[in-house]
């Protein structure tokens, strides 16, 4: 500012500036003045919550770091044709997700210059992508959709872990405005939980990604439904670069999965799945045809999903690959190389809980204690009993069963099957002490 002043004291639009004095504060807005803003601009709903909101506690350090000095999120709602969703030709579906997620985003935009013109800092965060990929595979959004619209009362999380809005169910994509206003109000709590616990989009999902009981498989859903974005991208980067031929490439790629990567790069990727969603009865506009005659809805929404014929791709090992063997033997399984890689030692303990994997842990106990060294030192425990996983960082006190002392990076190395555990054994590079067979227990539990 000094510098600016010393070169240009006279300069015509710093003495303007000075004339016109310091902008006064906007007046504030109330939340209907929002939301009319926010159905202006072509949201379907909308709704206003402030950042200090309890539940938005693990959002505020994100949205601080986009856009400092923010007070508070407007949550928006789009609609998305449910006919399209639902459709068994998924093109139809994919171009009905990508399309509104579009529409968020340009609605979100219209908000930010409405709030602007009355004089309140707003930006948009992304409604997915472009995410910041140099945070992948830890979280690389801005800020949670979901936990914003459940805290501003739009609606709340299913069993699907989407959010249901009560009149359009889950056939909505979400986007928020970040901004400087102030909320006055605190929104009114949903009368109940629109999710009906009918149990659809567990039936559906072809990869057993939801669980009855409400626990959610992340590795399921991303390995599968995301073959063509991010790391299922890299993996195909990879067979290019280890292919010895054309036969060889074509024999790693069939040539209906290299065009596929070829239309997802011209146009949009293409989700694989989205069964949760597209089954999904909840929400006052969908309601009414299901509870009236369920059997028409089993027949011609669920069951055409179902029993599409069509490549499923799952990690060799994982729930997800006994699932789909179980449960649609009529499905084609591909096994893929897991894609969710850490690339730093604290990001590893992070990353356990997303590709743990159930069955193979199941019918036994053990606790692990984990001493990495080196410039990425880190120390965690992880607990693994029947079926359930915690990781802590630090070594809890008591006697482990399995005690694994190695430099961080060669650790990584040996998770992602880099360097060999026996090699590094016998360099003493990797110092095990107590049941070494809990080691390939342990291996199973998070296949690559
Ligand atoms: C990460 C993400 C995913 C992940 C995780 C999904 C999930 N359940 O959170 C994956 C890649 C699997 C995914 C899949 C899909 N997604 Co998505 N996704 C997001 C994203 C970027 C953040 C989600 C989030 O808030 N997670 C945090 C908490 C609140 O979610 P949670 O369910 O409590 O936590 C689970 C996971 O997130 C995971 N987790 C928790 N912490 C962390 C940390 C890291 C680093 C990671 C990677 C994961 C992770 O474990 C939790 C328990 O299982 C948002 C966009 C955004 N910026 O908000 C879209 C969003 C949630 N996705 C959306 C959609 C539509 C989908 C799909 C239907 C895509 C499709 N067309 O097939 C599927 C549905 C899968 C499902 N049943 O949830 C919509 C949902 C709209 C709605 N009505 O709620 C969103 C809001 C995009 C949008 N702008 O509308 N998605
Ligand atoms: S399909 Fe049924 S159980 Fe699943 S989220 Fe929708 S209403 Fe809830």
């Amino acid at each position: 500012m000094t510098f600016i002043m010393a070169k240009a004291p006279d300069h015509p639009a710093l003495a303007a500036a000075r004339s016109r004095g310091p902008t006064p504060p906007p007046p504030p807005l109330s939340l209907e003045q929002v939301r009319a803003i926010a159905l202006d601009a072509g949201a379907d709903d909308a709704g206003w919550v402030s950042l200090d909101h309890p539940d938005l506690a693990e959002e505020v350090p994100h949205v601080l770091a986009a856009m400092p000095g923010a007070r508070s999120l407007v949550p928006i709602v789009l609609r998305m044709h449910p006919e399209n969703v639902r459709s068994p030709r998924r093109n139809v579906a994919n171009l009905e997700f990508h399309r509104t997620g579009h529409e968020v985003d340009e609605v979100a935009a219209r908000i930010v210059r409405a709030l602007d013109a009355r004089g309140h800092r707003a930006m948009n965060p992304p409604m997915a992508f472009p995410m910041d990929m140099a945070t992948f595979p830890a979280r690389s959004w801005i800020v949670s959709h979901k936990r914003v619209a459940q805290a501003a009362q739009l609606g709340a999380m299913g069993l699907h872990r989407n959010v249901i809005h009560p009149r359009f169910g889950s056939f909505v994509l979400l986007g928020t405005v970040i901004t400087t206003a102030e909320v006055a109000q605190v929104p009114s709590p949903l009368a109940y939980n629109p999710c009906i616990d009918c149990q659809l989009c567990a039936v559906a999902c072809p990869v057993g990604a939801i669980e009855p009981g409400g626990g959610f498989r992340f590795s399921a859903c991303y390995d599968h439904n995301y073959r063509e974005f991010m790391s299922g991208f890299a993996d195909f980067v990879e067979d290019v670069v280890d292919s010895r031929s054309r036969h060889d490439f074509r024999d790693r790629v069939p040539l209906h999965e290299a065009v596929t990567t070829w239309q997802g790069l011209a146009y949009k990727p293409s989700y694989k799945a989205a069964y949760c969603v597209a089954v999904c009865p909840a929400g006052d506009d969908v309601l009414s045809a299901f509870v009236h005659d369920r059997s028409s809805h089993l027949r011609t929404v669920l069951k055409p999903l179902t029993e599409r014929e069509e490549t499923v791709y799952v990690v060799a090992g994982s729930d997800a690959e006994s699932h789909v063997r179980r449960r649609f033997p009529h499905k084609r399984v591909k096994r893929i190389r897991s894609s969710l890689r850490a690339t730093r030692a604290t990001e590893f303990f992070g990353a356990l809980p997303l590709i743990f994997q159930r069955d193979p842990a199941r019918g036994w106990a053990a606790t692990f204690h984990f001493d990495l060294s080196g410039p990425e030192a880190v120390r965690a425990t992880v607990c693994i009993d029947d079926g359930q996983l915690a990781v802590t960082p630090g070594l809890l006190t008591g006697r482990p069963d399995l005690l694994v002392r190695a430099d961080a990076r060669l650790w990584l190395d040996i998770a992602s099957k880099r360097r060999s555990s026996v090699w590094a054994v016998l360099r003493r590079r990797l110092r095990i002490s107590g049941d070494r067979r809990l080691l390939d227990r342990f291996a199973a539990c998070f296949p690559r």
